[in-house]
Order: C-alpha cells, then sequence, then structure tokens
C-alpha cells in the first residue's frame, strides 16, 4: 500500500509566526508590546498579542467582549493586508535565505516549510564521532567558518514525548538511530534560525521539527509561543516496547478535523460514521466535546482501513485513491515536497466580499478599486527591484513577468432561507470569466488608477456583463480580479547582456515548473468556466482534500462575508466563526 510507507529520510521545519499580525504592529510601535493588544477586523478579534491572551482574550472574539473582558485592551485597526503582506514576505526571504535547496514554501502569511535534508546530510558526514557534544554545524558548503558550534548527543529543546534525558541510546533499530541523530541536528538547526530570526528581525515563532509537512506543523503546536518541538523516534511501531510508534501515539490524540489533507467534509463522514449518528454542525472547540473523534477511534474502529474509508469517504467527485491516502494521513503518512520557491508569483489576484452588492454602479465602483490595487501590485512583485535601480532613463518598462491572462470571478450570497437566515456555504461557487491582459497594463507612464480606469471600461465590465447578462444579477458577495497565466521574461531585451548567469538558469528552471503549474490552473479554468464552478488556487482549503495547496503565495487570503457580523474571515478560520456565532451566549 503506497501511500501507508512513509518517507522518513527528510528533515523539515516547520515556522508558524507568534500572534502574527500582532507582533507585525508590536515591531512597528515596541510600546505595545508590554500591553494587552488586540487586532480588529470588522467587530472581531482576529489575533491579539500573548499578553492579552494572558488575560483571556483569544482569537476570533467579537471586540465587544473582549472589552468586556479586558477593558485597558488596545485595540488597532487590521483591514488593510499591505505590511502583513510586506512583513510575510520578507520573513519568508530571511528564512529562505538559510536553506541550500531552495525548498522554502509559504502557506498563508505565517506559516513556512522548509525541507533542509540536505543541509542536514551535509553535517551528518562532518560529524566527529569521538566529539559529538562539540560539533559544529556548517550553513554554507563554500565557506566552512559560516556556521554554530552545538551538542550533537541531545535534542536542542524540548521534543515529543517529553524526556529530561534523551539520547541516541534510547533508540533501537538503525533506522531509527540515524533518524534521531538527523533529527537532533534539525533541533539544533530550527534552535539557531528562531534565535537569528528573533535577534535580526524581531520576530518570534513556534517551530517544528519531523520528516514531513503534516508532522512537523502539528508537533511545533506542542509547545506554544516562541518555543519548538522536535516529534523523537521510535518512528515505526517494532522499534518500541509496546509496539505503537511515537508517530502514531502522536497523531492519535488529535481530533480528524485538525490533520492538515482531511477536508471539512471527510471529516464530517468519518465522525458521523464513528458516532453512528450526525455529527453536529462544527465540532472544532473543546465546547463540543461530545462530537470529537479522535485519530485513535477511527484507526482502532473495528475493520477500519482503507476500504472502510472508501465506503465512507467516496462517491462523485471523490478522488479514487482517498481511502488509501487517508488512511496514510491517519498514520502520519505525507510524502508531499516542499515546493521550491518560486522568483515570480504565478497569478496576482485581488478581491474582496461584500454584504451583497446589487447595483451596476457600485460595482463599477469596487472593480475601479479592485483593478487599481492589482495594478499597483503587479507594480511590485513584477517589477524587479535591481533593474529599477539600475536602469537608465530610456530603459524602458523592467518588466520580470508577463501574465497573458485577465479573469473576473463572482460570487453571489447564498439564497435567504424562509427564515430570513443564510446557510454558510463552504461549497466554491464562483463563476468567471477570462481574457487576453491588454498590453496597456504593463504602462508605467500613467498613474495605477488611470490604467484601472481604461482597464474597467475597455475590459472588466463587458467581462462582468457577459457573467451576468441580467441587469437584476443578484446580490454578489464576492468579486475577485486577476491576472494569471504568468510568462517570465527571459533577458531578451538590451539588458540581458547584463544579467546574472546564475539567475537566468534559475529563472529557467522555474518558468518550467510554473508553465506545468499554468497549464493546469487553466484547465481548472476552463472547466470551472463551462461548469460556472471555479476552482481557484487562492482558496485550496475550500476544496475537499487539497489541505496543502492552501494559497498561491502573493494572493490576499480568500475571505468569507460573516452575515451575522459583518466580518471577512479567511476560509481556514470560517467554520470556528460561524461556530462562534452559534454558540450559546454565556
Ligand atoms: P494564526 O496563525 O491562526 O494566528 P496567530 O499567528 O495570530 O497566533 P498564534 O500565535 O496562535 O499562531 O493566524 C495568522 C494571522 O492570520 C493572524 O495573526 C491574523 C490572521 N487571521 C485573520 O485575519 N483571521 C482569522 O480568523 C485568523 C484566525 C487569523
Ligand atoms: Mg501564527
Amino acid at each position: 500500500m503506497a501511500a501507508l510507507r512513509r518517507n522518513d529520510s527528510r528533515v523539515i521545519i516547520h515556522f508558524d509566526y507568534d500572534c502574527f499580525y500582532a507582533s507585525v504592529l508590536e515591531a512597528e510601535n515596541p510600546t505595545l508590546k508590554s500591553l494587552p493588544l488586540a487586532v480588529q477586523q470588522k467587530q472581531i478579534v482576529v489575533t491579539c498579542n500573548y499578553e492579552a491572551r494572558r488575560r483571556g482574550l483569544r482569537k476570533l472574539q467579537l471586540i465587544k467582549e473582549a472589552k468586556q473582558i479586558c477593558p485597558e485592551v488596545v485595540i488597532i485597526l487590521g483591514e488593510d493586508l499591505t505590511k502583513f503582506r510586506d512583513v510575510s514576505k520578507s520573513l519568508y526571504g530571511f528564512l529562505k535565505g538559510f536553506t541550500w535547496s531552495q525548498k522554502a514554501e509559504r502557506l498563508g502569511f505565517d506559516e513556512v516549510f522548509l525541507d533542509v535534508t540536505d543541509m542536514i546530510d551535509y553535517n551528518l558526514s562532518l560529524l566527529n564521532h569521538h566529539d559529538l557534544a562539540n560539533s559544529f554545524f556548517c550553513l554554507d558548503r563554500q565557506d566552512p567558518t559560516v556556521g554554530f558550534q552545538f551538542d550533537a548527543t541531545s535534542y536542542c529543546g524540548p521534543t515529543y514525548p517529553q524526556s529530561t534525558e534523551i539520547s541516541l541510546l534510547g533508540t533501537v533499530t538503525t533506522d531509527d538511530h540515524n533518524l534521531a541523530q538527523r533529527l537532533i541536528l534539525g533541533s539544533h538547526l530550527a534552535y539557531y534560525m528562531r534565535s537569528r530570526l528573533e535577534n535580526e528581525r524581531g520576530y518570534t515563532a513556534t517551530v517544528g521539527i519531523s520528516t514531513s509537512k503534516l508532522l512537523s506543523k502539528l508537533v511545533g503546536n506542542v509547545h506554544k509561543p516562541n518555543n519548538q518541538t522536535t516529534l523523537i523516534p521510535p518512528y515505526s511501531p517494532k522499534a518500541s516496547v509496546d509496539e505503537i510508534s511515537n508517530v502514531d501515539r502522536f497523531i492519535d490524540d488529535h481530533e480528524i478535523g485538525k490533520i492538515p489533507g482531511i477536508g471539512f467534509k471527510s471529516a464530517q463522514k468519518i465522525r458521523s460514521y464513528i458516532l453512528h449518528r450526525e455529527a453536529t454542525f462544527e465540532p472544532y472547540t473543546e465546547r463540543d466535546e461530545k462530537d470529537q473523534v479522535k485519530v485513535r477511534d477511527v484507526r482502532l474502529s473495528q475493520s477500519m482501513g482503507p476500504p472502510k474509508l472508501l465506503d465512507i469517504l467516496g462517491g462523485p467527485g471523490a478522488a479514487r485513491d482517498i481511502g488509501v491516502r487517508t488512511w496514510g494521513l491517519l498514520h502520519g503518512v505525507d510524502n508531499s515536497e516542499v515546493l521550491e520557491a518560486r522568483s515570480v508569483p504565478t497569478q496576482i489576484s485581488i478581491e474582496d466580499s461584500y454584504q451583497g452588492l446589487q447595483h451596476f454602479e457600485d460595482v463599477k465602483k469596487q472593480l475601479q478599486l479592485l483593478a487599481t490595487s492589482l495594478i499597483k501590485r503587479m507594480r511590485t512583485d513584477l517589477i524587479d527591484e535591481e533593474d529599477r535601480d539600475n536602469a537608465r532613463e530610456d530603459d524602458g518598462p523592467r518588466w520580470i513577468a508577463h501574465p497573458r491572462t485577465l479573469r473576473l470571478s463572482t460570487r453571489r450570497r447564498s439564497p435567504k432561507n424562509a427564515d430570513g437566515s443564510r446557510d454558510y456555504s463552504f461549497t466554491n461557487n464562483r463563476i468567471s470569466r477570462s481574457g487576453p491582459v491588454p498590453k496597456y497594463m504593463f504602462s508605467l507612464a500613467e498613474s495605477a488608477e488611470a490604467v484601472a480606469e481604461k482597464l474597467v471600461d475597455d475590459c472588466l465590465v463587458s467581462m462582468f456583463r457577459k457573467l451576468h447578462p441580467d441587469k437584476a444579477f443578484g446580490e454578489l458577495s464576492l468579486i475577485n480580479v486577476a491576472v494569471t497565466n504568468m510568462v517570465e521574461t527571459a533577458g531578451d531585451d538590451k539588458q540581458s547582456s547584463g544579467r546574472d548567469i546564475g539567475k537566468m538558469f534559475k529563472q529557467q528552471g522555474s518558468l518550467a515548473s510554473a508553465a506545468v503549474e499554468t497549464n493546469q490552473r487553466d484547465d481548472e479554468m476552463h472547466q470551472g468556466t463551462a461548469s460556472g464552478n471555479l476552482p481557484d488556487a487562492a482558496v485550496g482549503t475550500q476544496v475537499e482534500d487539497t489541505a496543502w495547496e492552501e494559497s498561491d503565495e502573493e494572493d490576499v487570503p480568500s475571505t468569507q462575508l460573516c452575515d451575522v457580523c459583518g466580518s471577512h474571515i479567511p476560509l481556514f478560520a470560517f467554520r470556528a466563526h460561524a461556530l462562534y456565532h452559534a454558540a450559546p451566549d454565556v
């Protein structure tokens, strides 16, 4: 069973910045650090610093309630995401700078996976086994003096399971011995990076170290905030006294909805099967323990295995290997790669959600705003900084990539029920229309606003009319304007002679992978348009069982408007948010 064979030859480190938006605001204004700080979007606390958490505040709380619990709370509006995006990008660049492979993948704004296998392998080969306690971790293959000293006899920082005295002797098989050595090195490297991140950039993170994205992400949560956790061997059941591996022991205690890769609908179906009844709407929080189903409950349930899971989860639209894949996830198997960093995004998309736009003039106003943001983002992200600084007056535009396709997508609000309420919908019922990007979008002679105005009048209005031919187009809850189908500019202009050859090769490499991705996305796009249902890379969490495709790297996180409080909630947080409103007042 291929999906059950875990590849434990890698070392992967997962970073999750602590109270990210609050930390960005604290970095701007350090006096906030000692105060309880909450970040507001509409009427919701989207995050708060740990001083506020100590005083009883938490993420996704109503502002009103936060003020009652902690009247001295400092509240700052965090609806403009620009500064969070910029810091996210810069911290990502900082962490990626440590890697040799460039395998550095961002998930949302505040998480990064690093595959450091090559660094670990290299440093393992350098170890002096007669004096492990005085080892040196080399960070640069070209320069043996760059690195840090460490004690290779023990893990750095906390581990799962916890142990005060863990050494290589704790493991039995050769495989686990080797794995322990690699993870020991990984734990020291993670600590070193965390220290540099804090000292040089002022940000702390919660970090997990293991052999896959799934395990490193989950294990980091064991010690929060500003800490790290290594999931230690044995990873195979045979090596442990009670025949349960540390991977199973660790995964077993998780509610199945917390396992990345098991989508919301799948989790609901599994819960219903195990509980022998419909699980209630959102069994995510501690409040609803009776509806929680742990991985252990599923794994040990009678006759459970890939075929049974296929019975439970299979059906129209489900992947054929969903049984095997889910069974693998329940055993901590995730062999997905940490994606290599791309020099340019595959697409840029800007969107906003609304309480329900009904009039064309309002739509046009929004199109103008969205198009202006899009042009500004293109100018920020697709123009090479270095080239811009070095360019002579007559050099003309210096775009590093040209998107070929302009796309407009919209989504309607779900219809009202008889009692006036609306159902929360997790299905991605967007419709979209695409066309070629007009040349003037790359003109730098005019302001972004002026280019946007032309784009609205020339293209977006007619695309919108084609999407919604009726004057009464219903109530829109979302508009998204995007440029996709990115083609990188490979030094084909007069500057090419001055270009860095290494950079050109790198660009060609990433061009090849971007091309594959672009084609896939295009296929999806056409299917989506035909069926009126667009699978959008930016909203991967919405699509069942594609948790790792959460967001395109530069996209504004996709949000859904909460009908109750009017907040824009990221899709990944929407379920918890809806539950929050559903819970009775206390
Ligand atoms: P999280 O990683 O969930 O939260 P966090 O980094 O603030 O806190 P923690 O220390 O527990 O990791 O989300 C990352 C950022 O995303 C967060 O700082 C604010 C934003 N966010 C929203 O905009 N809306 C939401 O509903 C949530 C949960 C987060
Ligand atoms: Mg975080």
